[in-house]
């Protein structure tokens, strides 16, 4: 067995994974939910509806003022990885497991569904990952790991979808695959899969859904993200839930393990919430023993990751207010069609931030029980029956997609005949199923339908893979282990091009969003015109930049005329030697303890305020204020002359006040004015004499060291400076 251990303090090891994978064994089979901690004590606060913290983990950027505490929301947060390429997934999956994520949903390549048996190796993908049993096997093995370091399971999930769905989810039980999409009419529907072929089919993944215990996830949400208008498809969306919820649980999957996928149907400008409310309810009204996976809105995203955000934050609202189980945090990647690093890591930070900034909200408000709400509700559950009813009477569900009733964008009983239809008789897999004949045998543990095993006189009770000694499931022995097929399309062969850049010992380095050294970089820009206009010119100025493969992927019209905003990506040409790179050295902080000694011995008076037209007292304050660990805490003595100081009243204070350092904070930029005032008041200090007996600090969030002290200040501390650091400054300063 392989002996390598994820390094908290190393980048993860795509070869090290991949070693001995012939023998690697999942540790467990099924679903995790998370484990809830009623009033968990965090840092300064108490939260009512968190999970278990994590034991590694990046917290929110604003954590570093509630002693970087990371509280986790109850829902499992699922993040969905499109980059085609396995290898590279496997560090955007520490990532994101590092944001929060426990469920880890892999996006299979483009046509997959068609093929009619499992494939092997390890060959790219397009729009998601070629699943195989050798790259099942090395993701899984690597969650295995990144669960060890932040201390809690990760689902990892996939889809049993496609004319060899059966085959997948044999091949998902034995690996330890933990969640999957399975819904038979997603086949039909979407994927041109003979009816009969996928309901069948859809009985034996069950059985090894139900048999690995892993959470299944329908395909209802696709008419939503098919219909042209999403909304009208309420009532059919419940009745594709209820078709595939009531079928599993009779096949055998526990009703726990069922996870209905629903998404808020409309999006802003729509007046959403009043329009998506009512329909979450009425699902739980309905469907209150299964779980909810909730995705977010994408029939209407743009390519505006704020606007999809927005969406994103609006949707998990719902999630809130109805106790969704899984929150999905597909976003951006999705209207962007640019499934990179940072949108998977984003969304998940999103969804982390709002269900965690909405803690205990169902402790201080409840849905009323009367009014558009309920009654909302009560007219889409009717709407849904009577589409139920409706089907019955014409023959039951073969006959009602032959019929077109479904992603129909009538609001029901209403119909605009744009449905997708099928026919029993047509279809990929059409005439492939046969009855099974009476002596018919699977020698296996999870199996749906008739087994004669009467015939080899197996006793009762005992189950038909015995007659063989056990079946992979029992026996993982057994599992034929395929490693490489093609020796062109493979993970060596991708890695050992990009070999420089790969691994724990890499001299060199690349930007990237997707792939190891993809180079990609994205640059925002404005341009005062038109969108055509903007577009052409942001084209223009990635090649003058010598940015290969220039394309703009995303725009934004501020004005029609005044203004168009552009998201540009291209390739850089060049690669960056690690070792040449000047690193700034991080800013040294002395002890609580030392500061403290070298003040008490020799007194120290500042002179502190934001200068010019400036109001932005908040960071200056930070750096001050005792409560939030400032320099009054080391007992230095400070007047704080307030805001919008002008530079000679700083200078006089500090002469008047026989101060020995100025703090100056200038947190607006425009025009470079915080530099103007910054040489103001060295060339003031210099005018009265006393610039040399004077230490002059200055701050905000624009700041930049070099050009502070080239425009006159001794130092200039930007973004994320604390007290400690000016503090120590000071006293280094004096000593000097
Ligand atoms: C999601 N963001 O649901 P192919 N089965 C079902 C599906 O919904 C999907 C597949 C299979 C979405 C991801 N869903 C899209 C019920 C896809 C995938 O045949 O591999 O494309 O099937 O999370």
């Amino acid at each position: 067995m392989s002996q390598y251990h994820l390094q908290p303090d190393q980048k993860l090891d795509v070869a090290a994974i991949l070693e001995d994978l012939a023998n690697y064994r999942p540790r467990r089979r099924g679903w995790t939910w998370r484990e809830p901690v009623p009033n968990l004590k965090m840092g300064p606060f108490t939260y009512h509806d968190c999970s278990r913290p994590l034991k590694e983990s990046v917290p929110l950027p604003p954590a570093h003022y509630f002693e970087d505490i990371d509280p986790q929301p109850i829902q499992t947060i699922t993040t969905e990885i499109a980059s085609g390429r396995f290898e590279d997934d496997i560090r955007r999956m520490r990532l994101a497991a590092h944001h929060g994520a426990d469920h880890i949903m892999v996006i299979r390549t483009a046509g997959q569904s068609h093929f009619d048996g499992l494939i092997e190796g390890t060959p790219q993908g397009m729009g998601g990952v070629p699943i195989t049993r050798k790259q099942v096997r090395a993701q899984r093995k690597a969650l295995d790991m990144i669960e060890d370091e932040v201390g809690r399971p990760i689902n990892y999930h996939s889809y049993v979808s496609g004319v060899a769905g059966p085959d997948i989810a044999v091949m998902f039980a034995e690996e330890g695959v933990n969640g999957v999409h399975q819904d038979p009419q997603y086949n039909v529907i979407y994927r041109n899969i003979n009816m009969a072929r996928s309901f069948v089919d859809a009985c034996e993944s069950k059985k090894l859904i139900a048999w690995a215990g892993m959470a299944q996830i329908d395909g209802a949400h696709n008419a939503n993200a098919t219909a042209r208008e999403a909304w009208k498809v309420m009532p059919e969306l419940m009745v594709q839930h209820a078709i595939n919820a009531l079928f599993s649980a009779k096949v055998g999957v526990a009703k726990k393990n069922i996870c209905l996928s629903t998404v808020p149907p409309t999006a802003t400008p729509a007046p959403c919430v009043y329009m998506d409310l009512p329909y979450a309810v009425a699902l739980r009204d309905l469907f209150h023993e299964y779980r909810m996976r909730a995705q977010m809105n994408t029939k209407y995203i743009e390519s505006s990751t704020r606007e999809a955000t927005v969406t994103h934050v609006l949707n998990m609202l719902i999630s809130k207010l109805t106790s969704a189980d899984i929150q999905s945090t597909i976003t951006p990647d999705e209207g962007r069609n640019v499934p990179w690093h940072i949108y998977n890591i984003e969304a998940c930070d999103t969804a982390k931030q709002s269900l965690v900034g909405m803690d205990g909200l169902m402790e201080m408000v409840e849905l009323k029980n009367e009014g558009p709400l309920r009654e909302k509700a009560r007219e889409l559950k009717e709407r849904a029956v009577l589409f139920l009813e409706e089907m019955l009477e014409m023959g039951g569900y073969f006959a009602a997609v032959e019929a077109g009733f479904f992603v129909d964008s009538g609001l029901y009983p209403e119909r605009n005949g744009d449905g997708i239809a099928r026919k029993l008789e047509g279809g990929i897999g059409a005439g492939t199923v046969i009855p099974r004949a009476n002596d018919y045998l699977a020698p296996v543990e999870a199996h749906y339908g008739r087994n004669n095993t009467a015939q080899y006189d197996l006793p009762q009770g005992h189950s038909p893979e015995e007659l063989i000694g056990g079946c992979t499931l029992s026996c993982p022995e057994k599992i034929q282990y395929i490693d490489e097929l093609d020796e062109q399309d493979n993970v060596w062969v991708r890695m050992a091009e990009v070999q420089e850049y790969a691994g724990p010992q890499a001299k060199i380095l690349k930007p990237e969003m997707e792939w190891s050294a993809d180079g990609i970089v994205m640059m925002t820009m404005f341009f005062p015109t038109s969108k055509p206009i903007a577009e052409a010119a942001a084209l223009e100025t990635g090649k003058r930049l010598n940015l290969q493969e220039v394309t703009v992927i995303s725009r934004e019209v501020m004005h029609p005329v005044e203004g168009t905003r552009i998201e540009l990506k291209g390739k850089v040409p060049f690669s960056i030697e690690i070792d040449k790179l000047e690193i700034p050295k991080e800013p040294e902080v002395l002890s609580e303890d030392e500061i403290r000694a070298n003040i008490a011995a020799k007194p120290m008076r500042v002179v502190c305020g934001t200068v010019g037209q400036d109001e932005h007292s908040v960071g200056l304050r930070e750096i001050i204020d005792i409560k939030h660990g400032g320099i009054e805490k080391y007992g230095i003595e400070v007047y704080y002359l307030g805001t919008s100081v002008p530079p000679e009243k700083l200078v006089n204070a500090a002469i008047e006040l026989d101060a020995e350092a100025i703090l100056a904070s200038c947190i607006i930029s425009h025009d470079n004015i915080h530099y103007t005032n910054i040489s103001r008041i060295d060339a003031l200090a210099k005018e009265m004499g006393v610039r040399d007996k004077l230490i002059f600090v200055a701050g905000g969030t624009q700041i930049d060291n070099d050009q502070a002290q080239a425009a006159g200040a001794d130092v200039g501390f930007g973004r994320g400076t604390k007290g400690s650091h000016v503090a120590t400054f000071l006293v280094q300063h004096r000593k000097r």
